[in-house]
């Protein structure tokens, strides 16, 4: 497979460049995309130097999959470019994530909607896919009636500038702000921009996708997006109305049967999951699985999953992955 790699020197396309590497990923011929600012620069894939290219080469170099990770303005403009060249684009902006003639896809819930005809194929926001992939399983037994969801999301989702405001405030260092405020000892109830409701734009990504991804209207989700000062994964922490009563034995079997996703959850050794260990690490992990005491057919647990890896490259390359297995490429 000819692969392009839109927005390589990024956070999220350095990630992408290690995963396909890791994975082995059928790359015949590797096409690293950036601004003009980068175009020229070496990036090593597998040992191997490439350099990076500007857009319009890339298109004109038709590759069969572009997997696009270069902000959403990029994406509006080029993906349309590349898919029209024959390319079929995996994009992880929010693009193109609501656009109801666009899949927004988690392999492992609802890859097979995926066809042939599917040209821009969207990767759900990193907080949504690690919710989903937890939800998905209990979901299908008990029905979900409503989800609360509160977030403690990493510096690396905001990119580059943030990692280092955080960097240079441990350091002790003056330099430029990511944020409206300091970061480190901090907590920011503000991730993205906010909207007219009062949330914040990652709120209602969260409120959103998961209803589209799982196919499902009949359950609603609330959100509280907060940003603190790690650098390993997002945290959740997520309350769940059920329909149906549960046991919770069976909830933490349900879950330790799903692909992809790994529960750590024993209090008497005290383990479960954090940032630090879910680092570099392509699994979802749930613990902390407890009945909510105060009201009928209600669970509370806690989810953590690096926001970089399945909530962002891991998952555009596992779409990537499902097209080429299933001959959709
Ligand atoms: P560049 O490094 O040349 O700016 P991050 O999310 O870490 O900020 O990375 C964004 C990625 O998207 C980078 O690879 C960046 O390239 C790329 N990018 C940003 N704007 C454009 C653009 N207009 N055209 C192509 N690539 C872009
Ligand atoms: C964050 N979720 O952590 C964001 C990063 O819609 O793809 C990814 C933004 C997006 O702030």
């Amino acid at each position: 497979m000819k692969v392009a790699v839109v927005g390589a020197t990024g956070m999220v396309g350095e990630v992408m460049l290690k995963v396909l590497e890791e994975r082995n990923f059928p790359v015949t011929e590797l096409i690293p995309v950036a601004s003009e600012r980068s175009v020229g620069k070496k990036l090593q894939y597998k040992g191997i130097d490439y350099t990076v290219v500007g857009l319009e080469t890339a298109v004109s170099m038709r590759p069969d999959i572009a997997l696009f990770s270069a902000g959403g303005e990029t994406s509006l403009e080029w993906a349309p470019k590349f898919a029209e060249a024959g390319t079929t684009v995996v994009d992880n902006s929010s693009a193109w994530r609501m656009d109801p003639t666009k899949k927004l896809v988690v392999p492992e819930i609802n890859a097979s909607e995926l066809t042939k005809d599917d040209k821009i194929i969207a990767n759900p926001n990193c907080s949504t896919i690690q919710l989903v992939m937890a939800l998905n399983p209990l979901h299908k037994k008990y029905k979900m009636k409503r989800v609360i969801v509160s977030t403690y999301q990493s510096v690396s989702g905001t990119g580059v500038k943030a990692v280092r405001q955080l960097e240079n405030e441990i350091a002790g260092i003056e330099g430029e702000m990511a944020y409206p405020y300091p970061i480190g000892r901090n907590a920011l109830p503000h991730c993205d921009v906010f909207e007219e409701n009062g949330y914040t734009k990652e709120e209602m990504k969260l409120a959103r996708e998961p209803q589209k991804i799982m196919n499902d209207r009949t359950f609603s989700v609330s959100a509280t997006a907060v940003r603190i000062p790690t650098a390993g994964g997002h945290s959740e922490s997520v309350n769940i109305e059920f329909e149906n009563d549960f046991d919770l034995s069976d909830v933490r079997k349900l879950l330790s049967q799903t692909p992809g996703v790994v529960v750590q959850d024993n209090t008497d050794t005290n383990t479960y999951p954090m940032p630090i260990y879910a680092h570099n690490k392509d699994e979802v992990f749930v613990g902390r699985i407890r009945r909510d005491e105060t009201q009928a057919n209600t669970l509370n647990m806690w989810i953590v999953a690096d926001n970089l890896r399945k909530g962002a490259a891991t998952n555009t390359i596992q779409i990537a992955e499902y097209l080429i297995d299933n001959k959709l490429v």
